[in-house]
């Protein structure tokens, strides 16, 4: 199986001035596509060879995993920024009300840990199997789905996703990141969480009448295809 760089959602310059034109080339045209390319080689001839991007993150570490790891984390990334203004839906803003205060005090926490995150690494609102919403900052190519914990939203505070941009400001790229984020695409997971729940151990539902089965699927065919 060969994993396949996901394109991304949305023109090259759709996310300026956020994000610049120049950031996504480098971005996505060097940086995960470098993480794609190294974990194809990588896994040539292993036991990873056959394997999806999920069970590779939940059985393999070093090299494989980091490349793994970060294929999916930028995967991930992409979907969650938008061109365009969106809104939370109404379920999950109460749920965000009910567990931050608001959604300004959520976002206030967020950007507190992305900047707060020393070094290289992500910062993440997941869900756990208790349907509690939390912040997380992951180190390096860490992942929340290691751990089980459903993903909703991302922000890659590496300093290859802001340093042509903002140099070393990251809480300007941070500033900068909350008029992208797709509330659509956040809301649309959460709504859904529990198949997604499900999608971290089942990689494919394979339910044509299911909605969601189906923009899982999508999820993962963007990032792998069978050869
Ligand atoms: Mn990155």
């Amino acid at each position: 199986m060969e994993h396949i760089l996901m394109e991304l959602p949305y023109k090259l310059d759709a996310l300026a001035p956020h994000i610049s034109e120049e950031t996504l080339r480098y971005h996505h045209g060097k940086h995960h596509a470098g993480y794609v390319n190294k974990l194809n080689t990588l896994i040539k001839d292993t036991e990873y060879e056959e394997m999806s991007l999920e069970q590779i993150i939940h059985q393999s570490d070093g090299a494989i995993f980091n490349n793994a790891a970060q294929t999916f984390n930028h995967d991930f990334y992409w979907k969650c920024l938008s061109p365009t203004k969106t809104e939370p839906s109404e379920l999950f803003l109460k749920a965000l009300e009910e567990a931050f205060g608001s959604l300004k005090t959520f976002q206030e926490a967020f950007t507190q840990a992305a900047i707060g995150q020393f070094g290289s690494g992500w910062a993440w609102l997941v869900i756990d199997e208790h349907e509690k919403l939390f912040i997380q900052a992951t180190s390096n190519a860490h992942t929340p789905i290691e751990h089980h914990l459903t993903p909703l939203l991302v922000c890659d505070v590496w300093e290859h996703a802001y340093y042509i941009d903002y140099r070393n400001e990251r809480a300007k790229y941070l500033d900068n990141f909350w008029p992208l984020v797709n509330w659509e695409h956040v809301s649309k997971i959460f709504e859904n969480k529990e198949y997604l729940k499900l999608s971290t151990t089942v990689p494919f539902c394979n339910d044509p009448d299911n909605p969601i089965c189906e923009y899982l699927d999508d999820m993962s065919r963007q990032g792998t295809t069978s050869t």
